[in-house]
This record gives C-alpha cells, structure tokens and sequence, in this order.
C-alpha cells in the first residue's frame, strides 16, 4: 500500500491518479485535510482525512493500511506562506519530521518529498542553477525546503531512510487548480484565455521561470522513486527542469491558437518572490542518475492544456 499525504493538492491529486493506475486503485490510500472535490480522485480509491500535524491520526493510519511508501505533499506554499510565516513554518516543517519519524519507527520503505526552486535565493546564480550552489532563500516555503532538505539527508544518512526528492519548477496541469504559489498564473492564464477574458498577470512580462508540464513532473516522480537505491547519489534533493518561459512568452503561445487572446501586467508582492528564484536550472545529476528526460516543451503544453481544459469546460457545462 501507498500513502499519499497532501493528495487533493495540485500535485497530489494527478500523482495519487497516476500511483493507481500503477498499483491498483486499492492500494494507494488518498490522505488530506479535507475530502477530494475532483470525481475521479473521489471514486477511484480510500480516502482518509488525515492532519500531518496529528501524530495519532498518522499512527492510526499505519496500524490500518501498514504502507510500504509515503508520498508526503502538503505545504503551505510560497505565496500563502508569507502571508501566515509561523504556520507555513509549522506545517512544512513538523509535517515532515511526523512523516520522516512514522517512517523510520515502522521501516517504510521509501518516502518521497518534493523540494522546489524556491530552495535558492538572491545570491544562487540565476542561469542554470547548480545542483550544488549558494542557497538563501528568503521566503518561509523556501526556507522549510532548503532546512528540509538538510533533514532529509540526515535521515538517509543516519538511519538509512530510503528518502528522494525532486526540487520542482513551477508545475502545470489542468485538472487541479495550484494553491499559493508564485508561478499560479500560468495555469490561471490558460482558464481566462478559454473565457476570453483579458489576463491580469500577476508578475512583469519578462519574469522568467523555470517550468514544467505535469506529465513531465509525474513521470520524473515515479522514475525517481522506482530507481533502484544505488542510483540515487543525491540525498537531499534533485534539481529538475524542463523549460523555462515568462507571461510574455506563454502569452505569445497561446495566441497562436486564440489570437485575440490579451494580457495585462499589474506586478504584486510575487514579483520580489519570483525575482529571488533562478531563471533556468542544471539538471545534469537527475539526467546522469536515473535518466530524467522531459518531454514537453511550450507549445505543446500550450496545445494540450487548451484542448483539454476545452473539453473539461464542455463537459462541466452540460
Ligand atoms: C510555488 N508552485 O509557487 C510552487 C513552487 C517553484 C514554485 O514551489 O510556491
């Protein structure tokens, strides 16, 4: 059985999708703090409604379903985070030591926990980003990363937990909406655009950041956590990437299918978060170690997220 905490979120939602169609719908419980509004989610397997805060709950779980892997996703995200830093702090940081010690006490054998490029800062060199670098970030979410990290290197390196993890881009897809993040409107961009409404981008035109489709980021998920151990030289976390664009560039794209299709800048307090962030990232390590290879570029993440989230709207409104 696979656990999968943080399940209703944007990743985990496509992620506990993908475990079952790999592991059978039974065997991939679905834990979040409140129930999956999505169908698909809903219908096709167990749902638990777990805290990761609440060590009992997580006890509880075990004792019921005796996982041999944990996918632990929930965070407060980048945005969210500044907006409520001792609880982000809370939440990413005791959720992960709940699911690192739960882990360790009944020998699970593998956990995964995604990092992200908010891990760097300021002083990181911003053209692609080394898997070994300068790292300050300074927003909370990036902090928890950075700080869980460190931890999760620890626990491999002092107890021998089978933990890997990946330092996600800005991730997008169009059945789950993100939450809180810093790269949100390039998902929210491909909604209005199929409203025709005129975009509102929260950052300036030429912020460049590194992106990628979900089915790439799903897939880089499994490889990673299917790799045989031997393969994982690096214990804290891989950087990945696919692409990197900015609201003018995706913009651009999208207007080759809807050519009246408008965007306006009107830059908020995400622009100081976005601007302390690297603008394309060395994935080398994640290519050399167990074979990381993207394959979805701009356009054809432009093509499919526009058919698909057309579709999705003509089924909703019937
Ligand atoms: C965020 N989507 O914006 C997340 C991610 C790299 C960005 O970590 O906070």
């Amino acid at each position: 059985t696979v656990l999968v905490i943080g399940a209703c979120g944007q990743l985990g939602s496509e992620l506990t999708m993908e475990l079952r169609s790999i592991y059978g719908e039974a065997n991939v419980v679905a834990a979040d703090i409140a129930p999956p509004k999505q169908a698909d989610l809903r219908d096709s397997g167990p749902f638990e409604k777990v805290d990761v805060l609440d060590t009992n709950v997580l006890a509880e779980m075990y004792s019921k379903y005796k996982f041999k892997q944990i996918y632990h996703l929930a965070a407060v995200l980048s945005a969210t985070g500044e907006k409520n830093p001792k609880f982000a702090w809370k939440l990413n940081m005791d959720g992960l030591f709940n699911v690192l010690d739960l882990a360790l006490e009944h020998k699970v054998g593998r956990v995964y926990w995604p990092s992200s490029i908010a891990c760097f800062g300021p002083s990181t060199p911003r053209q692609n980003t080394p898997q070994q670098t300068i790292m300050d970030p300074n927003t909370v979410y990036g902090i928890s990363k950075q700080a869980g990290e460190r931890w999760c290197e620890y626990y491999f390196q002092k107890y021998g937990l089978d933990v890997r993890s990946l330092r996600y881009p800005g991730l997008i897809g169009y059945k789950a909406l993100p939450g809180g993040g810093t790269t949100d409107y390039a998902v929210d961009i491909y909604h209005k655009a199929l409203e025709g409404e005129t975009f509102e981008c929260f950052l300036s035109e030429d912020t460049y950041l590194p992106m990628m489709y979900m089915p790439d980021a799903l897939k880089a998920t499994i490889d990673l956590m299917h790799a045989p151990a031997e393969q994982i030289k690096v214990r804290d976390s891989y950087n990945l990437s696919a692409m990197s664009f900015s609201p003018k560039e995706v913009a651009a794209s999208i207007q080759k299918h809807i050519p009246d299709f408008e965007i306006v800048y009107k830059p908020d307090s995400r622009q100081q978060i976005a601007d302390s962030w690297p603008q394309s990232i060395d994935d080398s390590a994640a290519r050399q170690d167990w074979g990381w290879d993207p394959k979805y570029n701009l356009d054809v993440m432009t093509e499919d997220m526009l058919v698909n989230l057309k579709k999705m709207k003509e089924e909703h409104a019937v």
